[in-house]
Parts: C-alpha cells; structure tokens; sequence
C-alpha cells in the first residue's frame, strides 16, 4: 500500500482534512511498523552499547530519511497543503542525554544499524529527562522535561526482570525505540523502566524526595548528587540499568545457542564511561549462579566487556565509597572484593588497586582490569591517557589500550538539518558521499569555481535568515542575518570556556563603547545547560545573561555587536544552529576536552573552527592545513606542565594586562550590577582572579587576538568561502560509519 493510503486508512480520513498533530502520530505508527519490518535476526555475536545516556533527538524526520521516504512523503504532504516542517514540531524531543557522551551513543547507533551490524543499545527510559532550562532573572531556572506521550516511538514490551537492591526487589519493565539504518535493516534501543515511578513526587522545581526509590528511580537524569541520598539514587539507577542489561544479554545469547562458557563469542558489551560500569560484577554474579565457576566466570565476562573512556576530568572518572555499595548492592561487595584481591595479588601498585585504602571503589579500575580494551575517544586524548592519566595501566595492559575518534551521523547533521547544502552537494559530487563520507573530498575541485562559492555562500545566508526567523518566534530577538554567526553550543562547564567568551563580548561591548566600531556587526550565540549544583556554571550563564540585556538594548553598541543565549538548548535547536554558523567556538582548555563533537558537526555545515589544540581540533587542523582553521592557546604540553608545576596563577594576568583587567573588572561595574546579582558576579569574578582552574585568563589574549583575525578573514567573503569548501570536503573523515567500521574491525568483531 501507499503511504497515502496507509496514513489515511489509519486516520479514517482524508490528509487534508486531518489536522498537523493527527498527521504526526499516524505518521508515528505508519513509519514505526515500517522499521520495524526492517528487523534482521541475528546470526552470532551481537554488540550491546550500555549507556546511561542516549540523546537521540526526535525520530520521525530522521527515521524516514533513513527508510528512504522522506522526500515522498514531503511531497505528498505538501500535495495535501501539510508542511512537513510544521509536523516536526509537534513531536517532543526525548530528554535522554546531556551533552556529547549521550549524543554520541545515538550517532553510533545509527551507524551500527547503517553498516549492517547487529547491536541494540541499553539503557533508562528517564520521564522526566535530565530538566528543562527557563530563564528567569537573568538565571537559570531547572524545570522537569516531561516528553514521554501516551502515543510515542517508545514500545511497552512483554519483557521485565526482578532487580535486587539490598532488602527491596523491584520488577522492571523494557520499553523498545526502533533505530533504523541508512538504507539497512534496523536494531533496537532498549529502555528500562519501573512501571512505580510517580512523577507527582516531583515538587518545586526538581525537588523530589531522594529516598523514595520505588517511586524516583527512572525520573530524571543525574539527579543532583551533592548529598548522599543523590549520590545513592545514582547507584540504584546504574544498578537497575545495568542488572536488566546483563539478564537480558545472557537470555539473549541463551536463546541464541551460547552455553555462557562462550559468552564473549556471542556478545561484545561496550561500556560507554564508567556509568554502566557495574555490569562486570553484576555478570560475574549471574554466571556464577547458572554454575559457572567464579574463575572462569571473571574470565569470560573479561573477554566480553570493552569499555570507552570519555574524558579525563575527575568528575566523571567514579568512585563509590564501598558502604555506599553495600548498602544498595550489597551482592555484588563480594564479587568487587575478589576482583580486588586479584589486582593487589598480580601488581604491587596502590594506584591501581579497585577498592583504595579509604574503603572506595574506583569504577575505572574495574573497567581496565576486567575488560579487553580500552578506548579514548580522540588521537590527542588517547595519548594523554596513556601517557598519564591511566599511564600505570598502560604499562600494565599497552595491548588494550587503542584511539576511536569519534564522529556523527551524517543523516541528521546534513542530510536532515541542512537540506540546502545536502541539495547542493547532490548536484555538484552527486549522492554517493552519503553511503561514503571520503567522497566530500570531490568538492575540492570546485575550490575556484566562482558560481559555486556564490551558491554556497548563499546557501549559508538562507540557513541564517531561518534562524534569525525561528529566534525572533521562540526568543522574540531580532538579529542581523547580514552578521557574523559566532556561535559556542555545548554542556555548560568552566573548561569548555565559555567565560573566555563571555570576555570576549565585554571587551568588544567596551571598543564598540570607544567608537571602534567592527566593519562586519558580530552576533555571539550561545547555547548552554549548567548542571543544577554547579554553582559556577550558573554564575556563567547569569553573567551571559546580564551581557544580553545590556548589549542588545544599548543602541549605541547593538548595531554592531548582539548576544544571544539560547534557552533550552538541546538537539532541535542544535539543528537549526549548525547550519547557520560562520564561527564555531571550540575553545576549551587544552587537554580537557577528550573529542568534542559539535566541532565536527559545524565543519561539516561550512563553519569554521576558532579552537585550541585541544581534542578532535587536533585532527581538524591536521586535515584542512593551517589557513582553514583558526587555532590559539596553550598546548596541551604547556597546560599539564602548568598543573604538575601548580604555576599557574591568574592574578598576575590581570595585574600585568590592562585589556585583561579591564574585562575582568566589568563583571561587577554599575552596569551589569545594574541588571544581574551581586552575589552571583562577584562570585564569578572572585573565581577567575584567585582560582580559574582552566587558565582562561591564560589564554585570553591569544584568543582575541585569533578571533579579530576571523573576523578580519570573514570580509573577504571569496576567501572564506574557499576556507568552507575546504571543511566541508575534509569532513568525511569525521562520519560514525568510520569510527563505527574501526570499533567493529578492531574491538567487536561482530
Ligand atoms: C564527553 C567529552 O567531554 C567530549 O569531549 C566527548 O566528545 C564526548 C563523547 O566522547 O564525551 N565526556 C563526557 O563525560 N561528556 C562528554 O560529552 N559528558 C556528557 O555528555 C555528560
């Protein structure tokens, strides 16, 4: 049947007399059973990728690219007077993820189902999402994120498992979301649940009671862990999601014929960062109780479990204080304990033992002892690893330990988000690039053909003529869409700088105050959550906030210079953000930043990177040369010499630096205090002069020093465009089919 036809049947009327959201959720159904006919069975091995998050955006527009009906159904839908872009918007973004880590778990799982593979991923079906940001006061406000509707992509299965938590077993429920494959079969993405979770706990804001296991589990994503009951929920959360996953995977490779002894030759588990980290013990324990000896237990699910490192900040490298897990898992002490005694009885070397001297259990240790590989998730980043973040374990295991850099699904960072550009490229390199990223390089030949550069150039106007017209209907501000789009998206943190920028924005506010005024107007976007007890991370966008009100107001200043905070920025709004950029701020303190993807994804739409040597920027600059990127700062090398030296002392930056002080001081003047809060901005201020852990103040000059060249180099507009020709063409190498083919050739042999 046609697709007409299908949607009509189901809507018991005609298309054109069905209203946007009608349309919308027969289109759910229609395109939901169409994938899910597209299910291959599986043959032998199959990749299960635990995670705690998974950001996958919405899914209708992107599962119909990758089932080949889009552009009919546009069509038809247009031929019923229906604009396919108004029926997007009637579906809610899942709130699944925080930043790159979740985003990249979805891209990858688009390119296991585009390559063939077979693999499902596992994790949380959170209601409640991670939160919602409001502005409020120039502050951030956090707010559930409800997205989860009575008719949804989500698909209530039969399955459920028990899950023990010291004296509480609960039951478990496992709702499926279909992932389909770029002209492939499809796999699954499977969310656990607890059918007892009650959202009407949830009281101000995202205040909840902590301890009501039962009725919080599955509410939100990393709930606020500042005390002992959130860091304990956490663990109940990891436990749950990873005890379902482990059943789940030993049914599965039952069902397929595996006997357990040969586990590892039937599943390949990915352990994305140190959250699902559990599934070790937890799989130990189950082997053991279907009669496997605890030995050779330890040793399959070694050879089972890989495990991804995403960063080297401490923050996310966990540990647990060992009564916190005896009091949740206390089944699983034991296992932790042997693990344990193994280590210490093969190395002498306390850092890396699982369970410290303090009585805490290092989440990472377990993942490296009993895992057989070990992956950084960019060149830059691996090798500070090795070399010394996890450089006593390198010694130990060099053979686990290899580089993945990351990447994104071209399917819904050009094909879908920027149709304009995907036309285009169609047109001069013809399709073939879709199914393989390396052909981008075809449009290379077009470096120096005026008529292309006129139309890729007027393809970048029309991407920011939309934004300017989706700012002024969601934010109500009128931008300059004949400005240059600088814009900084990203998990608000203090090492991804965006308070360097926020500098940036007062020391041009202060030129532009002197009468040197910028040839081209600039417009500096971001775009931004703060975790909700990250204190400093809020002051940041308050002081984001406060420069927005005074900028954009100032008649004087905002012709020529406009802020732009982006309320809830989340992947809907990264879609119309990217293709609109001209200046992609990827300027996070060298060493810091493990890969960072966004950066991928505005080179792919013809933006051009202002970076540090920092992550994947690195293998940017490597591919498009020196006069296609802006790159500053301090390397790597310098910033870990700065830590081990404990030499780094921002004050005398700012004593030394008339601009830099300057800047600086503006933070607590009489116009900001004007509109923000004392306490919030002198907070701020305090932290850059006495503290500033990630040497903004370092940095500063050299940053605007670089970005007055970008704005310099922007002018020539025939230049610039040659510049984003050349990104887009280099780009190919950056797709999650390549980092999906190495994970696959090197790590899971699926
Ligand atoms: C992150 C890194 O910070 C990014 O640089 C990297 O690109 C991604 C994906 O590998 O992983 N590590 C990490 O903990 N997050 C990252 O984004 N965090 C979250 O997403 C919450």
């Amino acid at each position: 049947m046609k697709i007409q036809e299908l949607l009509e049947t189901k809507l018991g009327k005609t298309i054109k007399e069905a209203s946007n959201a009608e349309v919308y959720y027969a289109l759910l159904h229609v395109v939901q059973n169409m994938a899910k006919d597209k299910e291959v069975p599986v043959k032998k091995k199959k990749i299960y990728y635990i995670s705690a998050e998974f950001l996958i955006g919405k899914l209708l527009s992107n599962n119909m690219i990758n089932l080949g009906i889009y552009d009919d159904v546009k069509k038809m839908l247009a031929e019923n007077g229906k604009d396919i872009c108004e029926i997007e918007e009637i579906e809610p973004e899942p709130s699944l993820g925080n930043g790159g880590l979740g985003r990249l778990a979805a891209c990858f799982l688009d390119s296991i189902a585009t390559l063939g593979l077979s693999g499902d991923g596992v994790g949380l079906n959170y209601h409640l999402g991670l939160f919602k940001q409001e502005f409020k006061d120039e502050l951030q406000n956090a707010v559930p994120n409800p997205w989860i509707e009575k008719e949804s992509w989500l698909t209530k299965t039969e399955m459920s498992y028990p899950v023990t938590f010291g004296n509480l077993t609960v039951n478990s429920r496992m709702y499926d979301i279909e992932v389909t494959g770029y002209n492939n079969q499809s796999n699954k993405l499977h969310l656990f649940d607890l059918e007892s979770v009650d959202d009407s706990i949830v009281k101000e804001g995202i205040d909840f009671d902590k301890e009501e296991i039962e009725k919080n589990l599955t509410l939100f994503l990393y709930p606020d862990d500042s005390d002992d009951a959130g860091r304990l929920l956490r663990i109940y959360q990891q436990y749950f999601m990873v005890s379902n996953g482990a059943q789940l995977i030993l049914d599965e490779c039952v069902a397929r014929g595996s006997n357990l002894h040969d586990l590892y030759e039937y599943a390949v588990i990915q352990i994305n960062d140190t959250h699902p980290t559990m599934v070790i013990p937890e799989l130990i324990r189950l082997l053991v109780a279907r009669g496997i000896q605890m030995d050779e237990a330890i040793e399959i699910v070694t050879k089972t479990c890989a495990y991804t490192n995403h960063t080297i900040l401490a923050e996310a490298l966990e540990k647990w204080p060992m009564e916190y897990l005896k009091k949740v898992v206390p089944q699983l002490v034991p296992i932790i304990e042997i693990l344990d005694d193994k280590v210490r009885r093969k190395f002498d070397d306390e850092s890396v033992v699982i369970i410290d001297k303090n009585d805490v259990v290092h989440m990472a240790h377990i993942d490296i002892h009993y895992g057989f590989s070990v992956n950084g998730v960019a060149s830059l980043h691996t090798e500070i690893l090795k070399d010394t973040e996890l450089n006593a374990f390198y010694k130990i295991y060099p053979e686990k330990f290899n580089n993945k850099t990351n990447g994104i699904t071209f399917r819904r960072w050009l094909i879908h988000c920027n149709p304009e550009l995907t036309a285009l490229l169609d047109e001069l390199i013809g399709t073939g690039y879709r199914e393989n990223a390396e052909e981008l390089e075809k449009l290379l030949a077009y470096k120096d053909d005026d008529a292309v550069i006129e139309k890729l150039l007027s393809v970048k106007g029309d991407n920011k003529k939309a934004l300017c017209d989706y700012l002024k209907q969601t934010q109500n501000v009128e931008l300059n869409p004949e400005s240059i789009f600088d814009i900084q998206i990203k998990r608000l943190h203090e090492y991804k700088r965006q308070q360097m920028n926020a500098l940036y924005v007062i020391h041009k506010y202060k030129e532009i105050k002197a009468g040197k005024k910028p040839s081209t107007p600039i417009t500096v976007i971001f775009g931004a959550k703060a975790a909700p007890a990250y204190v400093i991370a809020k002051d940041i966008i308050h002081l984001i906030l406060c420069l927005q009100e005074l900028i954009n107001n100032d008649p004087e200043v905002s012709p020529y210079l406009k802020v732009v905070m982006i309320e809830n920025y989340n992947v809907t709004k990264a879609e119309k953000l990217i293709p609109a950029c001209d200046i992609s701020e990827q300027i996070s303190l060298a060493s810091k930043e493990a890969s960072g993807t966004g950066n991928m994804k505005f080179m792919l739409n013809g933006a051009l990177t202002l970076g540090t040597e920092d992550g994947a920027n690195v293998e940017i600059h490597e591919l498009v040369g020196d006069d296609n990127i802006f790159v500053f700062g301090a390397s790597s090398e310098e910033v870990i010499k700065h830590y081990e030296n404990a030499d780094y002392v921002s004050r005398d930056f700012y004593e030394k630096d008339e601009t830099i002080k300057e800047a600086v001081d503006f933070i607590t003047s009489k116009e900001l205090l004007a509109i923000g809060h004392e306490e919030n901005l002198t907070r701020l201020q305090n932290e850059l002069l006495n503290k500033d852990w990630f040497m903004t103040l370092l940095d500063f000059k050299a940053y605007t020093k670089k970005k007055e060249e970008a704005l310099k180099a922007y002018e020539d507009r025939k230049a610039w465009a040659k510049k984003m020709i050349v990104n887009i063409a280099k780009a190919g190498y950056f797709s999650s089919d390549r980092t999906i083919a190495e994970y696959n050739n090197d790590i899971w042999h699926a």
